[in-house]
């Protein structure tokens, strides 16, 4: 705006500035109309950016305080992209994953381990991408399907179903904008675990013990889930049939979205409370042979083939909420323990 000099030759070309006689006729006329058309310049270029080219609003340009991964933080200033968006169509707000790279999968030192989450091996992500900061939600779910989703009911708490209702969800949201170019998707396996991990490289996306108020899991042993032969929901938690009781502060339902607390890079509940879809087809030896460096890999499926499950729920064991942990799921599987979240590349 304090350039309005150097565009002169371009007010020139102008029709506009021979027509505006009031702003022509005082002495600093022509300064004033390079400033009021240079003005007009930026304002339609920015419509005709957020009208053709945008699919989202942008939240905070840059990284919040929860933000606390340096490197991060410093890849997503350097890049320009505002760190959290929204998304139009959805409503949903994702935040700015760089790429980088990470060591997949889990040592064999891991407590707890499963073979499926190994070997473990290093992984380099090329291209920058938005991920939801939160699992989808009840109230998202039903602004693109028109109706809620959700076991455990209510607007912020996660929507939960199968790989083809996330199909659904997806084929609503990216209504509009052609197959072939970026769109809202699931997120790839090895895109997920790289954003659940945020830098670390223990058990779980966050730092310190694990605690209820760090993950929503179950540190009971359930008997039965059924009381009297039937799923039993008292006060939106569900009442089980206990071999041992869980400590204080387990919650028995899902946790409404984004309150537990982010991880180094501003994503929640990536570690339990429910299970994401991943595109990837699941294999349990999927990372053998991958070479030095796995190059944006995935595991590439079709139709109805199995995928994979990431991030455990709040019905099972911390052991199965680790970052590393893989489990799959059939196309049409439905279950109050598994949801989603949705990624799209810039
Ligand atoms: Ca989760």
């Amino acid at each position: 705006m304090r350039e309005p000099v150097s565009h002169r030759g371009a007010i020139d070309a102008s029709p506009a500035h021979g027509g505006d006689a009031p702003v022509r006729g005082l002495p600093w006329g022509e300064w004033a109309t390079a400033v009021l058309l240079v003005a007009l310049g930026l304002q339609l270029q920015a419509c005709t950016q957020r009208g053709t080219g945008e699919w989202y609003e942008v939240v905070s340009q840059y990284p919040g305080p929860e933000v606390t991964d340096a490197a991060m933080r410093r890849k997503i200033e350097k890049s320009g992209q505002p760190w959290k968006v929204r998304d139009h169509a959805t409503g949903i707000e994702m935040v700015l994953v760089m790429p980088g790279e990470f060591l997949m999968g889990s040592p064999e030192s891991e407590a707890g381990r499963f073979s499926n989450e190994g070997p473990q091996h290093r992984v380099r992500l090329t291209r920058a991408f938005y991920l939801g900061a939160t699992e989808v939600t009840q109230a998202q779910w039903r602004r693109m399907m028109g109706s809620s989703q959700g076991f455990f009911k209510r607007d912020s708490k996660p929507a939960d179903g199968s790989w083809d209702d996330l199909q659904a969800f997806l084929s609503r949201a990216n209504a509009g904008i052609p197959e072939g170019t970026e769109r809202l998707r699931a997120p790839t396996e090895a895109e997920w675990e790289y954003a659940c991990r945020a830098g670390t490289t223990g058990p779980f996306g966050f730092k310190g013990p694990v605690g209820h108020d760090v993950l929503n899991f179950n540190d009971g042993v359930v008997k039965s889930p059924y009381v009297d032969g039937k799923l039993k929901v008292v006060d939106g938690k569900l009442e089980v049939e206990w071999e041992t009781p869980p400590s204080p502060g387990c919650r028995m339902t899902t946790a409404a979205a984004g309150s537990l607390p982010p991880n180094a890079w501003g994503l929640h509940e990536m570690n339990g409370n429910l299970w994401e879809w991943t595109a990837d087809r699941y294999s349990p030896d999927a990372y053998s042979g991958r070479g030095p460096v796995a190059v944006d890999p995935i595991q590439r499926a079709v139709g109805n083939d199995a995928r994979t499950l990431r991030g455990g729920d709040w019905y099972r064991s911390a052991r199965h909420s680790r970052s590393a942990v893989r489990d799959e799921g059939g196309t049409s599987t439905r279950s109050n323990r598994i949801g989603f979240r949705v990624a799209r590349t810039l």
